[in-house]
């Protein structure tokens, strides 16, 4: 036994009385000391930064700690409504800066560690990214979780404690190659082991029925081999209001019963095995953010989150109400991230059904009032789909109930519409056809009691088209909520020049409330407010390029406009239409075409899923491009062009802050929202844009002459695909013509014959989904608009401020109030007071 229980001894309650540890220069330093000198018995011959860094952590965790302790005591005592954000991905980035920033001790760390002879940039940098995550659907559930702290909302995370997250990427001969990233191998300061609450997680097996003692048919699952959920715990400190919400983080273990049997009956190398196969549910992230169906693991992933979060709740409910379950729907949310942990819907309802003995009726009403899914994605390839043989094989309980939810969803359908075969075959959860699969964005709709898309564009189309016939059916369940992103990270952390200056201009109310950046507008003329917001810019692109000259040995000269595209990669967002402008300049260069040149640095970042091959395309063409470009004497200082390897959350923190203009250029009507368009906004970028996701928020807000617009519609995407003829665009322009010929002389790939063969031929194909032709024009006249907006210095200034001022909708404490408002009703809960 690994947790021997206390038998004799019992601990008295004065132990949680802590004493409060200073905030002060000098409390720190001493625990640092302590933490470094006998804790990690360090001294000064430490040549690695990482022991220090390891000092300060624990010394900034320990002053998390008291908070942690009295938020959930006050959510315990209160006995209050609480939400549940479940989520396969929470991609943290790095822990540190943040929670210094939101106990308000970054000065104090900093001259603590300076009385040691340490920097703290230089301390702080040995921190790994928690890359738990793909891109926009992980790190907005980050986001989400700094805001509820921070508007003190009693909400939890429930995500998975991968042993390897989102892995590294280099750049080896213009090709993306993939690096584990084994990010706990130095140890993370950060979690708490929490090994009491482990749940016992089931597989396979079968449903036996049986009869209880009241006669009753009822179901159980036997014959299951189990895996071990250990949950380890990770504070999420609010702003400077003494609340330290959790991230609960499980991660796959062995039984030991298995072990022992399979090593009584001699087979020790077996059960070394099927230890192994059992923590492998949780070793690595999948890379793919658009489709991962049909990967046994990936499920066996979905369903260890769905249901150790689930029982999880469950264990504290009856703790406190033993089986009265009258009270749970009105104490309890449960937030799916994406169709990810949809699973959860059915789990609730097996145990609720099987395990608490109750009638379908009352587990239904409590589940479908418990249950809200966001939706992050218009892509019909990204919506999940299960086989049937595969959930029964895994979750043979599981699908039983999900067969029954759809029999009386389906009654329902028919009720309304009765002799319509064919809308029912288009609503079933279960998808017909020789191999049958469960549709599990539809099991989440039928199984919640609000569906939302992500941004306003979005959740109109998913009304209109992908989710139509469910909209018709329960028009009120569909809602909108706009993403966001924290401007605690992504403007006070990330770019200290500006937070100074708005602090100095406007107060610092911003940081809580980010309307009041508003205020700037009544400064936008002033030209010594002007100037200083042109020399924090020049700052932090100084900044950003000495990044860009590190990661990949190109020199970014700060005069030249910052043109930035940094994301997945991905053929909907485009980076390919970014390249093909890029082309287009070099060929002007080349023709010496270049009056009025406004000299111009392009960076072009993100991981492309390892079997992309088309993306894994892009990349390459960026890179070669890359090589030719800077290398190229004639070109000199008019263009440089940079790939950023291995971007991530901790290269944005320095990216965003140092942009002129962000590039979000998504073919209308696919990207759902995006949020790293309002991060550059945020930070004082100009957006050229289409109209899609947030952009059109975004325009709405920094008004049409403050944001660069080009591309088709939406619904002219839609109008247009009927008869694309993509040829036909590059005929009749003479700039397209050029840098098509340009690209297919093979000047790019000079000893690697048809490399981008397939690029070209995406162009140019007329069922190209991407319609990246049909913006071509329009999107070079939009860089010839944002060029010349960029040369008149003055003007461009006024358009960055205004862009920074007109962020405030983009915080993800309004997010978090609507989604508050409208389905999650909690009350903000204080921290317990501790008593002297
Ligand atoms: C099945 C594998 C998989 C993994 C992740 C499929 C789909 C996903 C996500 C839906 C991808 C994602 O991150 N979507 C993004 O979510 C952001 C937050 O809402 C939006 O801002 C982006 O527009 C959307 O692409």
């Amino acid at each position: 036994m690994a947790f021997q229980p206390l038998k004799k001894s019992k601990i008295k309650k004065s132990v949680i009385k802590m004493k409060t540890l200073g905030l002060d220069t000098s409390s720190i330093a001493n625990d640092f000391q302590q933490y470094f000198c006998h804790t990690l018995g360090r001294d000064q011959t430490c040549f690695s930064s990482h022991y220090p860094y390891e000092a300060i952590a624990y010394t900034i965790r320990d002053r998390l700690m008291e908070r942690w302790k009295r938020t959930r005591h006050a959510y315990e005592k209160n006995d209050c409504k609480r939400t549940f954000y479940l989520s396969m991905e929470f991609l943290m980035g790095r822990a540190m800066g943040n929670a210094m920033l939101n106990l308000g001790i970054e000065n104090e760390v900093e001259e603590a560690l300076h009385h040691f002879g340490l920097h703290l940039e230089e301390v702080m940098d040995s921190e790994h990214d928690a890359g738990l995550g793909n891109g926009g659907l992980g790190r907005l559930a980050a986001c989400f979780l700094d805001s509820c702290a921070t508007l003190q909302l009693p909400v939890r995370g429930f995500g998975i404690r991968y042993e390897y997250g989102m892995f590294r990427q280099r750049i080896e001969n213009c090709e993306q190659i993939e690096i584990p990233d084994h990010w706990l191998r130095d140890g993370n300061p950060w979690e708490l082991e929490r090994p009491e609450y482990q749940q016992t997680i089931q597989f396979g097996g079968y449903t036996e029925h049986y009869r209880d003692d009241k006669g009753n048919t009822r179901a159980r699952w036997v014959s299951t081999y189990d895996v071990m959920a250990v949950p380890y715990d990770i504070p999420i400190p609010g702003y400077r209001n003494n609340t330290v919400n959790t991230l609960r983080l499980w991660s796959a273990k062995a039984t030991d019963e298995f072990n022992l049997e399979e090593f009584n009956s001699g087979s020790y190398t077996e059960a070394v095995a099927a230890k192994n196969a059992a923590e492998n549910i949780t070793m690595v992230l999948y890379p793919n953010d658009t489709s991962e169906n049909g990967k046994e693991l990936r499920l066996r992933q979905q369903y260890f989150l769905a249901s150790a979060s689930i029982k999880d709740i469950l264990r504290e409910w009856k703790e406190k109400h033993g089986n009265d379950f009258s009270q749970f729907a009105d104490k309890n949310c449960f937030q799916l991230n994406d169709t990810h942990p949809s699973c959860s819907v059915a789990e609730l309802m097996r145990i609720l059904l099987d395990e608490q003995g109750m009638e379908w009726d009352e587990a239904w009403s409590i589940t479908t009032k418990t249950m809200a899914y966001t939706n992050h994605t218009l892509l019909p390839e990204a919506l999940e789909k299960w086989s049937t043989q595969l959930f029964k094989q895994l979750l043979p309980r599981l699908l039983d109930i999900i067969y029954e939810i759809n029999a009386r969803f389906l009654s329902e359908v028919s009720c309304r519409w009765p002799g319509d075969s064919e809308r029912l075959k288009a609503m079933s959860i279960i998808e017909e056809g020789p191999d049958p699969q469960v549709r599990m964005a539809y099991l989440a709709i039928v199984g919640s009691f609000s569906v939302n898309g992500v941004a306003e564009l979005h959740s109109q189309l998913l009304k209109e088209g992908l989710f139509k016939q469910f909209y018709d059916f329960t028009p009120d369940k569909f809602n909108n909520k706009t993403n966001g992103v924290t401007q605690r990270r992504w403007l006070a952390w990330c770019n200290p020049a500006l937070k100074k200056l708005i602090n100095h201009t406007i107060g610092k109310e911003w940081v809580v409330d980010l309307d009041q950046l508003t205020q700037l507008k009544a400064h936008v003329n002033n030209k010594k407010f002007q100037q200083h917001w042109h020399q924090v810019k020049l700052q932090n692109k100084q900044r950003l390029s000495e990044l860009v000259f590190n990661d990949c040995g190109v020199k970014f000269d700060t005069d030249s406009i910052f043109d930035v595209q940094v994301k997945r990669i991905h053929e909907y967002k485009r980076q390919l239409l970014n390249i093909l402008h890029v082309i287009h300049l070099y060929d002007r260069i080349k023709r010496g075409d270049t009056k009025n040149w406004v000299n111009r640095c392009v960076l072009i970042g993100g991981k492309s899923a390892p079997g992309y091959y088309m993306a894994k395309s892009i990349i390459k063409l960026i890179c070669n491009v890359a090589n030719v470009v800077n290398n190229d004497k004639s070109v000199g200082d008019l263009l440089k062009v940079a790939f950023i390897p291995n971007y991530r959350v901790s290269a944005m923190e320095i990216i965003c802050a140092g942009t002129d203009l962000s590039e979000q250029i998504s073919t209308a009507g696919k990207e759902a929202s995006g949020t790293g368009n309002m991060k550059f906004m945020m930070n004082g970028a100009v957006t050229i844009g289409t109209l899609d996701g947030a952009n059109i928020e975004i325009r709405e807000e920094a008004g049409e002459d403050n944001f660069i617009l080009f591309g088709l519609t939406a619904s002219e995407v839609e109008e247009t695909k009927k008869n694309y003829n993509p040829e036909a665009y590059i005929r009749n322009d003479d700039d397209f013509m050029r840098t098509m010929k340009l690209l297919e002389s093979g000047h790019f790939n000079q000893f690697e014959l048809g490399a981008f063969d397939a690029i070209t031929h995406s162009i140019k194909n007329p069922y190209d989904p991407w319609m990246v032709a049909a913006d071509f024009r329009t999107y070079i006249d939009a860089q010839k608009v944002a060029a010349e907006a960029f040369s008149d210095k003055k003007r461009w200034l006024k358009m960055s401020i205004l862009n920074t001022a007109c962020s405030g909708r983009f915080s993800t404490d309004r997010t978090m109030m609507e989604y508050n408002r409208d389905i999650w009703k909690l009350k903000k809960i204080l921290p317990t007071v501790e008593k002297k």
